[in-house]
């Protein structure tokens, strides 16, 4: 739909389940213009650093553009029809069991039907699980528990109305941005209080009332000690609980566990106990820190049930509140994508359930129970079981638990077919057919955000001609099978149409999930839709749910679910004594495949890390910016180590986005043991154990390059620059001819090139150009180098006779990594700042050099800067 003005797009960002609102102006380029959309119900105009670097990603570089069967480009019908063939051969040979789908939590709505519909449907196999079986499955299965249907009671203007926010297991700041934007909003005009329960100090913890630095995996020790706290203080809503069962059980199981295993002070647990006690209005919050463990659903409920019992649910305010990742986890949970539910929130055991979506399909087969869940799909794709998969929209050969293994699962499995933007990830790589898909900004349909909100994502430039909507691949496999008219689907419209009114016959079940309103919209309807958050039915539109204490079990009452802490599952021991948090940073998405490509986004942190305490530095002598090589059973990584307090000692912390593309030996999820919670079947991405050591480099290298280079190295990280390409590198032994190396590097001519050689020292600075300009540079010493990186990273392209000397001409400053995106502001240039113009606030320095003043996303890194010891030494 194009705005009042006529120029713009409205749509939605591609990012995370905040579910932002963009406009699109075309940049007369081929490119896009994005900016916020003041008028969507989510961000009110703001967007994050992410969400406002969108127009850097969108360039055809990396896309694929054809069709590859077997590493070769083929035309649609051969790899459609191979696809199709692959699939009917083995459910004829086989039987159903023996395909699978593995999809995402950001395919459109659209897509996921389909996706959905052809397995379970039309395969006849339950197996079709997501990558939100990584990400929200703990928290489906908890809600099934207490409320009988996965539903989300609140809303985002419950942020704003809340006294209390309580986020457990979320980095709100970096990872929901404008949420957290929103919160900090209302802290200033109504004074909300903000508790953060995280292993780590993050990001979000900068405004925080108090921080608990919980024990990992603890977080249900402590919701039950905060539960038998409230009916110690007589805080049981009694009228509520008339509509809650398990109450006595739970309350007995929730004062049977000891708060000795949170690891929390007396005074942090009081000091949470009184706020959260004595504010009625409060928002627990919760994301993967609670998700992501093998006791996540109990951890769900554990908080469900102290919200349950005091009555603060579905009220202005009050509430649960599960933040989704994915722009459309939420979508995706309402179609049924997991291999253990059914479309509309119906239940896949339920042979009533079943009957009606099999006769409103007028399906030929369904399966009758759970599929394979994903570290169970993968494995048996590696041991033969599946003999035909296919990956639509995710990255599982880094994403997924005990990476490694399912990558050689992928690779041993008989046929699998993936589809993509983008042929180079780890996953792509594997696959026997690539199937190209047209990206956000060229495709058409819905997502629903964390509060249920239902907004359009709108195509605003043509896709590329070789490339396909998700959906449309889906249905024309479907039609190649043989099942010409279940999915004889020409537009994403049609396809919504029929999910609308599915989901009212659906909803005869007594479900919450009706969006049986939208079920007429007209194709002219369906292109100009606004924000509508469901249900949408001639019953209501939108709103609460629970408030009422009715709820879509059997009995229609709430259930509290007693449960009992549990460690995590990897225990710690002297071969393997580190706990390994792992997680994201502020502007990086998933495996990069497209926020690496902005080179503003890739400034913040360039390079893969592994947070480490002091203490523990100490111990394992590690010097400033050492090398470390990170252990276990499963796996190994190499990573760069930052010393912080921010970590606890005896664990550590490393981001999960560097893969065989970006930093080979940074997939930390090579690490992570496939683990699972037993209700949700959700992996414990956050609590491995691993031993940590310095890795013993020869060498270490930094380069600067306006040419891809071609690194072969024990260590290196590859990202972008405005000029080009900047990487770290290292090895365990030293090349014998540097000059050699350096030239295989970037596929230059080593005759062309600058040598600088201090052999006492091991290093070598070797910079290569074109005429008068810079193509590329390495620089290599023996201990880790101070260097001008960031000014560096500006030199290729330029006349930069001064190159070897590694660091900026007088009056000309490194401006340091970029703290603020959007200005593209470095840490150098702030704390100059701060310190010649005696600045105070955060609010001053965007005064002066306007970091922060945009998205907003880096302000807690300004207030660390203007807190930091260096900068307070300095300035007295
Ligand atoms: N910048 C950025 N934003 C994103 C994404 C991205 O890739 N990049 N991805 C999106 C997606 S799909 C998702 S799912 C969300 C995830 O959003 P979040 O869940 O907020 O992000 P994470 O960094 O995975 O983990 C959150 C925190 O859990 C903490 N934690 C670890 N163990 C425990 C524990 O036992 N208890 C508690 N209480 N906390 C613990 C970690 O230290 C971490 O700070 O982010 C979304 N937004
Ligand atoms: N250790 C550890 N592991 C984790 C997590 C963690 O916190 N720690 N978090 C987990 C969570 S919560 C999540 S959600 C997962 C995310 O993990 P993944 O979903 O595997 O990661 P992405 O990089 O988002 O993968 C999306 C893929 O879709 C491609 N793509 C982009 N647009 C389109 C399109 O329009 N169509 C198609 N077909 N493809 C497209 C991208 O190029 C990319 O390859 O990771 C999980 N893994
Ligand atoms: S908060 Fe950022 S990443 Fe999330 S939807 Fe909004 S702009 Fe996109
Ligand atoms: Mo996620």
């Amino acid at each position: 739909m194009a705005t009042g003005d006529g120029t713009a797009i409205r749509s939605t960002c591609p990012y995370c389940g905040v579910g932002c609102g963009v406009l699109l102006r075309p940049d007369g380029q081929g490119g896009l213009d994005v900016t916020g959309d003041p008028d969507h119900p989510a961000n009110r105009g703001r967007l994050c650093s992410k969400g406002s670097a969108l127009g850097e990603t969108l360039g055809m570089e990396g896309r694929l553009l054809t069709p590859m069967i077997g590493g070769q480009p083929a035309d649609w019908n051969r790899a459609l029809d191979t696809v199709a063939a692959r699939f009917r051969d083995a459910v004829a040979e086989h039987g159903p069991d023996s395909v699978a789908l593995y999809v995402s939590g950001q395919m459109l709505t659209e897509d996921y039907y389909v996706a959905n519909k052809l397995a379970k449907g039309f395969m006849g196999t339950a197996n079709i699980d997501t990558n939100s079986r990584l990400c929200m499955a703990s928290t489906v299965a908890g809600h099934r528990r207490a409320f009988g249907t996965d539903t989300v009671p609140g809303t985002y203007e419950d942020l704003d109305e809340a006294d209390l926010v309580v986020l457990t297991g979320s980095n709100l700041a970096w990872c929901h941005p404008v949420l957290y934007q929103r919160i900090i909003a209302a802290r200033e005009t109504r004074g909300t209080k903000i508790v953060v329960i995280d292993p780590r100090r993050t990001a979000s913890c900068e405004v925080a009332d108090l921080h608990l630095p919980i024990a990992p995996g603890a977080d249900v020790a402590l919701f039950n000690g905060l539960l038998a706290e409230v009916a110690r203080r007589g805080l049981i809503d009694a009228h509520f609980a008339r509509n809650l069962s398990g109450l006595e059980d739970t309350l007995r199981a929730a004062g049977a566990d000891d708060l000795a295993a949170t690891g929390l002070g007396e005074d942090d647990l009081r000091a949470f106990f009184d706020l959260w006690c004595g504010t009625e209005k409060v928002v627990t919050i919760f994301s993967q820190g609670v998700n992501q463990s093998s006791s996540g659903t109990d951890k769900v409920n554990a908080i469900l049930n102290c919200h349950l019992a005091t009555g603060r649910i579905g009220k202005p305010g009050q509430g649960p509140f599960s933040v989704t990742g994915q722009p459309n986890a939420m979508g995706g949970r309402e179609v049924g994508g997991l291999a253990n539910t059914l479309t509309c929130h119906l239940d896949l055991e339920n042979p009533a359930h079943r009957a009606t979506v099999q006769d409103f399909w007028d399906a030929p087969a369904m399966p009758e129970a759970a599929g394979l869940k994903a570290v169970d799909l993968f494995e048996a794709a590696g041991d033969g079981r599946i003999q035909a998969l296919w990956i639509i929209h995710t990255n599982p050969a880094v994403t997924m638990p005990d990476a490694d293994r399912v990558r050689d699962a992928i690779a041993a499995c008989d046929f699998v077919a993936v589809s993509d933007v983008t042929g180079h990830t780890d996953t792509a790589r594997l696959a026997d057919v690539l199937l190209p898909a047209a990206a956000w900004g060229e495709k058409s349909g819905t997502v629903t955000n964390s509060d249920r909100t239902i907004s359009r994502q709108r195509a605003a430039v043509p896709a590329p001609a070789g490339c396909r909507p998700d959906w449309d691949m889906l249905a024309e496999v479907g039609r190649r099978m043989g099942w010409a008219n279940a999915f004889a689907y020409d537009t994403p419209a049609q396809i919504f149409r029929e999910y609308a009114a599915l989901s009212g016959a659906a909803a005869r079940h007594g479900r919450d999930f009706d969006i049986s309103g939208l079920a007429t919209l007209t194709d002219a309807q369906y292109e100009t839709l606004s924000p509508v958050r469901w249900p949408v039915s001639t019953g209501r539109t939108g709103g609460r749910f629970f408030g009422d204490s009715r709820f879509f079990t059997p009995d229609g009452r709430g259930r509290m679910v007693a449960v009992s802490a549990r460690a995590p599952a990897a225990a710690r021991d002297d071969a393997r004594p580190f706990r390994l948090n792992t997680g994201r940073i502020r502007d990086q998405w998933h495996t990069m495949t497209r926020t690496a490509k902005s080179p503003r986004l890739s400034s913040h942190l360039p390079e893969p890390f592994l947070d480490i305490h002091p203490e523990d530095a100490v111990r394992l002598e590690l010097s400033e910016a050492a090398l470390v090589r990170v252990e276990n059973a499963r796996g190994s990584a190499i990573l760069r180590a930052r010393v912080t307090d921010s970590v606890r000692p005896g664990q550590v912390f490393a981001p999960m986005h560097w893969t065989g593309e970006t930093a080979p030996s940074a997939r930390i999820d090579a690490l992570v043991p496939p683990v699972v919670d037993p209700v949700s079947g959700q992996p414990e991405s956050k609590a491995a154990t691993v031993s940590v050591a310095p890795f013993a480099a020869a060498w270490h290298g930094f380069a600067v390059s306006s040419v891809a280079p071609d690194p072969r190295a024990d260590y290196w990280a590859l990202s972008r620059s405005r000029q080009g390409y900047r990487l770290e590198l290292a090895g365990a032994q030293e090349p014998a001819d540097w000059l050699r190396t350096a030239a295989d590097l970037f596929g230059l001519d080593p005759d062309k090139a600058q040598h600088v050689a201090d052999p006492a020292r091991g290093g070598h600075r070797i910079a290569f150009f074109k005429g008068d300009r810079l193509l590329a540079a390495l620089f290599v010493a023996r201990e880790p180098m101070a260097l001008a990186r960031d000014w560096l990273a500006t030199q290729p392209g330029e006349a930069a006779p001064g190159i070897l000397a590694g660091r900026a001409p007088e009056g000309l400053a490194d401006p340091g990594p970029v703290v603020c995106s959007c200005f593209s502001v470095g840490v150098n240039t702030i704390v100059d700042a701060i310190l010649d113009q005696r600045l105070t606030t955060v609010d001053e320095i965007g005064a002066a050099l306007q970091a922060g003043t945009n998205c907003g996303s880096c302000r807690s890194e300004l207030s660390d800067l203007l807190a930091s010891q260096y900068v307070q030494a300095a300035a007295e």
